[in-house]
């Protein structure tokens, strides 16, 4: 069938009506998509739950969903083969420049809850961990919200124009609501907290004081691999389904969502689908945040410098194997034992990782690395210093981000021209290695015996011999770094 021919993906053609909005989210992507909308989409009464979702920075993906409806098909790719299922739950796709929407909907007593996928880096955590509306975005915003930025009338970051809008709703009376954070951060609902009262404080203690009182800041540890679609997946769509999609998402069908929080105004049944609502939720975030995300960063770092381009081709090499291995023991040690299941959670994980069919890219996890690593191998660094050993697993990932970002001309990263400056101003050898220890985290490079670990840990990726196949396992201890 010529292209002209082939329906496109609508409401209509597939006969899914729309739920009424009580959801809004903001950071409209492919996450956010195989994971909040699929999970809602499958909770029992979907049918009251409709979300308006919002992009973080282009319009793109809203433009391209409002011309099917919201709709996409989410492709379920496990190593043995595709599935696909329309999903619905997203009523209105909007561009996260449409404020005037924004507010309007934040401000309706029908809305329930805000859920957030807006990257680590938005919730602007400096060196300490610490909210700082001291970064050019937030002062921006800042002005913008006061009045006083000339032509720009509305903040321009996720957290600006939510505070726009809680004021919106603050002046409506439209009662308390839930902020449900989605991004890869411990805490993430105290982190969302901070930012969200730390920027209204900066603005307007009213408003600080109302969100303290209305808002419910929920913490969630979110997991469901979500490689990038390319132009096959969408091809692939159209030769089996019979209709035009330019928006679907892959997914690995494994999918987990833990929860622990209020939620005032109600929520969907979103355990129908697997959610679990926990009260202690920091084992399971840790569990998540070092096993499968630290593994991930030690990937992305390591796999490139040995020519890899994917996990699965990564994680094929036994060095770069070895090295996770090693994390994985390192962190295994800090996660207590019975409940989490961690051999099984291993297992899994590697069979996860190990899905070729996923192309999951090293380069997309490879950004925002002085964030990342804050959450994902510091904490088990930190935990096995304390307990008097050297944590000489944890610091080869500290040590492999370094060595990437050493050879990188272009980095996405927060602090990329304090990563720059650095660069120029240091060469290779432990001042340098202390001094981006200090962007990670504050006063880390300030400890003489770990700047010295760290830099024997460079060029345990670089210098070994070129990428071997887990055929040939050879010794990927962390002390083959380059002055071992
Ligand atoms: C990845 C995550 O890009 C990254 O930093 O580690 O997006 C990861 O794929 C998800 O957290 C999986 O749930």
């Amino acid at each position: 069938m010529s292209d002209s021919k082939v329906p496109v993906l609508t409401r209509q053609l597939v006969k899914l009506p729309a739920a009424p909005i009580r959801i809004v989210h903001i950071g409209l992507g492919a996450f956010h998509r195989s994971h909040q909308a699929w999970y809602t989409q499958k909770a029992g009464d979907h049918s009251k739950w409709g979300i308006a979702a919002f992009t973080g920075r282009k319009p793109d993906a809203a433009v391209a969903l409002s011309a099917q409806d919201g709709l996409f098909t989410l492709i379920d790719r496990s190593a043995r083969g595709d599935s696909f299922e329309v999903i619905g739950s997203i009523t209105e796709a909007l561009d996260g420049a449409d404020v005037n929407r924004l507010c309007e909907l934040v401000s309706s007593p029908e809305t329930a809850i805000i859920t957030l996928t807006i990257t680590e880096a938005a919730y602007g955590l400096d060196s300490r961990g610490r909210f700082t509306a001291e970064t050019s975005g937030f002062r921006r915003d800042l002005a913008a919200l006061k009045g006083t930025s000339g032509t720009r009338a509305t903040p321009d970051t996720p957290i600006g124009r939510l505070v726009l809008a809680l004021a919106a709703r603050k002046d409506t009376g439209a009662g308390p609501i839930a902020v449900v954070s989605c991004d890869n951060l411990s805490a993430n609902g105290e982190v969302a907290r901070r930012a969200i009262t730390g920027l209204a404080e900066a603005w307007d203690a009213g408003l600080a004081n109302w969100i303290k009182t209305n808002v419910s800041f929920v913490s969630t540890s979110v997991d469901r691999i979500t490689p990038r679609t390319t132009d096959e997946d969408i091809s692939e769509v159209q030769d089996s389904r019979g209709y035009r999609d330019t928006s679907p998402v892959v997914a690995e069908p494994f999918h987990d969502w833990i929860l622990s929080g209020e939620f005032p105004k109600g929520r969907p049944q979103w355990e129908d689908a697997g959610a679990v609502i926990v009260d202690d939720i920091e084992p399971y975030e840790n569990r998540k945040l070092w096993l499968l995300n630290g593994a991930h960063s030690l990937l992305a770092y390591a796999g490139q410098l040995r020519g890899h381009a994917t996990v699965a081709q990564a994680l094929d090499d036994a060095l770069c194997r070895n090295a996770v291995e090693s994390f994985w023991d390192e962190a295994a040690k800090h996660l207590g034992s019975g409940d989490l299941h961690i051999p099984e959670y291993r297992k899994a994980l590697s069979s996860r990782f190990s899905n070729a069919r996923i192309a999951h890219h090293l380069s997309q996890i490879a950004a925002d690395g002085s964030t990342k690593l804050r959450m994902r191998a510091l904490p088990v660094l930190t935990a096995e210093r304390s307990q008097g050993r050297s944590g000489a697993s944890s610091a080869l990932v500290l040590a492999a981000w370094i060595d990437y970002v050493a050879e990188r001309e272009e980095l996405q990263d927060p602090l990329s021209d304090a990563i720059h400056e650095v660069k120029r101003a240091l060469g290779p050898g432990p001042e340098r290695v202390a001094a981006l220890l200090d962007l990670i985290s504050h006063g880390l490079g300030q400890d003489p015996q770990l700047v010295s670990l760290v830099d024997s840990l460079t060029g345990t990726f670089t210098q070994a011999a070129g990428a071997t196949s887990s055929t040939s396992l050879e010794n990927a201890h962390p002390t083959s770094g380059r002055n071992s």
